[in-house]
């Protein structure tokens, strides 16, 4: 009898159990629920543009550096020409070796920025219009490329991390 009293009460409220579980679901994957852990170290991914006219300022003939990370437009129809550099903004971060860290990355300029820091993170990707949380914990001091491989050579930072 209480065997079948219990299957009852579990049929009973096996809906409201249903509803609080996709509830937490839903929860679990809102921004706000995704706690930043340690300190948390604010980034954009962001595109540096400057540019004059041709007639004030001649287009500079010589080639910047191969590479996705610089672009030079030579002078359009009214005789402007532009230059653009893809960069991480801050391009210098300092932590503690130990201390626990998170990177929110803001993608701005770019569509999308497949990156990594070797010997502390394999890879990660900043998607303009998205926030990336990369999380880490800087085990040993020295200094770490934070590198976008598509944007090369411009789109590389450093990640300090100070001996204890
Ligand atoms: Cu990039």
């Amino acid at each position: 009898m209480t065997d079948m009293r219990t299957a009852t009460k579990l049929r009973r409220y096996a809906p409201a159990v249903a509803v609080a579980l996709s509830l937490a679901f839903v929860w679990a994957d809102t921004p706000w629920a995704q706690t930043a852990q340690g300190r948390v170290i604010y980034m954009a991914a962001i595109e540096p543009r400057g540019g004059a006219q041709q007639d004030k300022e001649p287009f500079p003939q010589t080639p910047l550096p191969a590479g996705d990370g610089y672009r030079k437009t030579p002078p359009d129809a009214n005789g402007r020409w532009e230059v653009v550099t893809y960069q991480w903004s801050p391009g210098t971060i300092v932590v503690r070796e130990g201390e626990a860290v998170t990177l929110e990355i803001v993608g701005i300029n770019g569509d999308v920025h497949p990156s990594t820091i070797p010997g502390i993170v394999d890879s990660f990707t900043v998607k303009r219009g998205e926030v990336t949380r990369v999380t880490f914990t800087a085990a040993k001091p020295g200094l770490y490329p934070i590198t976008c491989t598509k944007h090369t050579p411009s789109m590389q930072g450093t990640l300090v991390v100070l001996p204890k």
